[in-house]
């Protein structure tokens, strides 16, 4: 009787451990569809822990401090390049993610990981103004709008440093990826005047508020447009004249992660073509999958001009890059733009 009930024990150790395996998956908000999140777990019988985050510097500074620990991260371009320098993102191990045979290879090798080494094209798209075509006085064509005091307290900017003094850079005449002292100064001085019209510095609030009617123009990434455009006929979505980001999100594994196997289970998962596919309908940015976009119909993917913008839209904009040490000089002109008043 003493040896069943050890046995019936041991038996039901075995089974909760086979239960028990889990990732951690650490993502931007409203970046999945909840949904395929489930099937996975039902799929695979792996539990996922789901955190998020709202810019690529929140994600960075948590695996950076080395005191959090996930499976699967999904950094933009420059910060690909970052963490492939520092050392925080892994090799990923190709012959277990036979799925990727379904990205256009177009989306490979990017100059932010050249030989597709450390990173799996996840999502892409171009930032742009979104405005209400009620509020609006004229087709925000220049980034100038954002600088228009028609639109006192009407305007919402991205709480995001790299996007948001970038942009600034380039309302200047300066590159995108300037790290010069007297471009980033001008940079700074244009936002910080901006600031008093600005009505809040926001990430994926700027949807919501958008499609409330709360405010005329937004400075948003192209998927977001989409989703906000597909709630409400009154919003619509430009890419300035003087030019851009385009920028390309990625999946990678982090170098402590605790279940690789897992995480790339979860990362091949994601780049089935019906799991893109949903997560297309879900968020709403231009995907590299052309399996999904065959289940979607290419004629819809398509038919939007915010996830296909024209060739002239795309050949005014740039990527991110990575910029070694001059990183610290946006995190300090960031810090006195928030801090200005
Ligand atoms: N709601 C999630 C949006 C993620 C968009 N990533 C854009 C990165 C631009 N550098």
């Amino acid at each position: 009787m003493k040896k069943f009930a050890v046995l019936f024990v041991l038996a039901l150790c075995i089974v909760s451990c086979a239960v028990a395996e889990k990732i951690s998956v650490y993502n931007w908000g409203d970046y999945i569809d909840p949904e395929t999140i489930k099937m996975f777990e039902a799929e695979t019988g792996i539990e996922v822990e789901y955190m998020v985050y709202e810019t690529n510097e929140d994600m960075y500074a948590k695996i950076a401090n080395g005191k959090s620990s996930y499976d699967v991260i999904f950094p933009s371009d420059y910060m690909v390049e970052r963490m492939i320098h520092e050392k925080l993102v892994q090799e990923i191990n190709w012959e277990n993610i036979p799925n990727i045979v379904n990205i256009d290879s177009r989306f490979m090798n990017e100059s932010y990981d050249p030989e597709s080494r450390y990173s799996v094209p996840y999502t892409w798209g171009t930032m742009g103004i979104l405005y209400n075509t009620g509020m609006v006085k004229e087709v925000p064509h220049s980034w100038d709008t954002m600088m228009d005091d028609t639109y006192n307290m009407d305007m919402l900017m991205l709480n995001s440093p790299r996007d948001t003094i970038g942009i600034a850079l380039v309302m200047c005449g300066y590159d995108l990826n300037s790290t010069d002292d007297e471009a980033l100064e001008a940079a700074k001085q244009l936002l910080i005047k901006q600031k008093p019209m600005v009505l809040a510095y926001v990430v994926d609030e700027v949807k919501d508020k958008m499609i409330g009617g709360e405010a005329s123009v937004a400075m948003v990434w192209s998927g977001d447009a989409t989703f906000c455009m597909d709630e409400s006929d009154e919003l619509d979505y430009v890419v300035p004249e003087e030019g851009s980001n385009i920028f390309f999100d990625a999946i990678c594994i982090p170098s402590n992660a605790k279940n690789v196997a897992g995480a790339e289970k979860f990362i091949d998962f994601l780049c089935r073509g019906d799991i893109a596919a949903m997560n297309y309908n879900y968020v709403g940015y231009a995907i590299p999958n052309t399996a999904a976009i065959e289940i979607i119909g290419a004629d819809e993917y398509n038919a939007s001009p915010v996830n296909n913008p024209p060739q002239e839209v795309l050949d005014k904009c740039q990527v991110f890059k990575y910029l070694g040490e001059d990183t610290k000089k946006y995190d300090q002109v960031w810090t006195e733009i928030i801090s200005e008043y």
